[in-house]
């Protein structure tokens, strides 16, 4: 059994705490407004969550520092305006041991950090605090549901899948099912953008539209959110999972959404202020809309429906004058995800990745051509930093009897010209393999599959190792052969 402590006592934070309490947990619940927890004290239930008994096992406190000494787990289920202020009092108190679990959705406006990077850095103003600390917990998992036992799913995200692993056996349920995913940052995206889609589906049912305005609005959205997560060198995955369509799929159709809610009265004339009073909670979806913009705009990315929420909610634009205009743009395809032209078309695409994962391949790379190319594109694409280790001229010829064409410092130079390519250094030996992964923290070992095979044994050495196909028809010794025959 674990010991948690549940920063923020709304309807998620409660729901969580039962359900914790419920499997035999030792949960104790915060809040910084004291009458939320005399209320739940005195009455046992949540102002929200009417016909949920809450366990008696559940511990309440208003004091920061009791909830969270000794805790094997901190949950942040404060809303995410309220994250960076309360991880600023977490950090006073929290070990660099213990866990923070963000169930907060939202992306910070100007800073445009998750709320996984917002506490990293609050914490680390205070104290050192590892990222793989941080876990995002996210699904589609409405607290109205999860807090009556109804079957749920949800993902444990984190650089440090270990801890990953630990949130998602704590969390598990019978009515609970935890998936980990090591891309915290893809999770943290789906979780805030998602709610810019399910206003989007309020308007939509507002206006009196239909399910196939819906199911428009959840396929494009999670294709718009997709593209913003490649662009930001997330993983494919994730949008295709829990936190991605299918939060977005829950918060799209459910009368429990407030977005949902929000946005259906929009879509009926109310301006936003009133709508937001009569939804009487949260409205993450408009919290995160001017960090969603920015990231549109700052990695070159398509997001029509993002922008026209957008202009509806921050320029008072008419909603049926925005779906006009979506329907007036030029004609697309539904063009498949080229994931790798996604990652490296934007020159903003960042390196400094959480758990940066290093990539390396070896080669003599002579007279580069396109099957060298996509060798490259996709071991980089395996990673985030991709180290050549290039054949010198005495080991390609001495060694490998391969006669080249251009020497070593040519060939040097026109790898290190290519987008994919990180950094070239010298292959002497079949030898230094092992060394290099040692000395440069590779995690992962691509060749092409003529090699299949001959590097497996770095696996011992906690190297992941894979081959991929050659590219056919095309070789050095090929263009040779052609050129010496014209
Ligand atoms: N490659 C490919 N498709 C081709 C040609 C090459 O995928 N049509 C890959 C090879 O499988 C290799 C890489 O591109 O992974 C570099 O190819 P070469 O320059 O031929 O490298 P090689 O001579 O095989 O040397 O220690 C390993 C050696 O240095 C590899």
């Amino acid at each position: 059994m674990a010991s948690l402590s549940i920063i923020g006592a709304g309807t998620w934070g409660i729901a969580l705490a039962n359900m914790l309490a419920d499997s035999g947990h030792d949960v104790t619940v915060w809040s910084a407004i004291g009458d939320e927890i005399d209320y739940i004290a005195q009455y046992h239930k949540h102002p929200k969550l009417k016909d949920v008994a809450i366990s008696t096992k559940l511990s309440l406190t208003k004091d920061l520092r009791e909830a969270i000494e000794g805790k094997d787990i901190i949950v942040m289920a404060v809303p995410s305006v309220f994250v960076r202020s309360t991880a600023k009092q977490v950090g006073e108190f929290i070990k660099e041991d213990q866990i923070i679990v963000d169930v907060a959705k939202g992306i910070e406006p100007v800073t445009l950090m998750t709320m996984s990077e917002v506490i990293h850095e609050e914490i680390n103003k205070i104290k050192p605090f590892d990222y793989g600390q941080l876990i995002a917990l996210s699904g589609p998992t409405h607290a109205e549901e999860v807090s009556i036992g109804l079957p749920s799913t949800i993902v444990s995200a984190g650089v440090n899948i270990e801890n990953a692993k630990f949130v998602q056996e704590v969390f598990s349920a019978p009515y609970m099912r935890v998936y980990t995913n090591d891309d915290i940052r893809g999770t943290e995206i789906c979780g805030a953008l998602k709610n810019i889609v399910a206003l989007a589906a309020g308007i939509a049912h507002g206006l009196g539209y239909g399910d196939n305005a819906t199911a428009a609005l959840v396929t494009r959205g999670i294709h718009e959110i997709t593209t913003l997560g490649l662009a930001m060198g997330c993983s494919i995955h994730t949008f295709y999972g829990l936190a991605g369509i299918g939060d977005l799929v829950v918060t799209c159709t459910s009368r429990h959404s407030r977005n949902n809610q929000c946005g259906t009265l929009i879509g009926q004339g109310y301006d936003v202020e009133t709508a937001k009073k009569k939804v009487g909670m949260v409205v993450e979806g408009i919290s995160a809309l001017e960090a969603a913009d920015a990231l549109r705009i700052k990695y070159h990315v398509e997001m029509p429906i993002m922008r026209s929420v957008f202009n509806i909610i921050n320029f008072s634009m008419p909603p049926a004058e925005e779906v006009k205009r979506l329907y007036a743009r030029q004609h697309k395809s539904e063009e498949p995800f080229d994931v790798l032209m996604t990652i490296y078309d934007n020159p903003d695409v960042t390196k400094e990745h959480h758990g940066m994962k290093r990539v390396i391949t070896y080669g003599t790379f002579d007279m580069l051509h396109y099957g060298h190319i996509n060798l490259l594109r996709r071991a980089k694409a395996l990673g985030d930093y991709l180290i050549v280790a290039l054949s010198t001229d005495e080991f390609a010829t001495l060694v490998k009897h391969k006669h080249c064409y251009f020497n070593y410092n040519e060939r040097k130079s026109l790898l290190e010209a290519m987008r994919y390519v990180d950094l070239v250094i010298p292959e002497e030996n079949w030898e230094q393999k092992m060394t290099d992964c040692k000395e440069y923290h590779i995690d992962i070992l691509v060749m092409g599959d003529d090699w299949k095979g001959k590097f497996d044994y770095l696996k011992d050495q906690g190297v992941e190792v894979i081959y991929v196909p050659r590219t056919p028809e095309i070789s050095t010794t090929k263009i040779k052969a052609d050129l010496h025959s014209e």
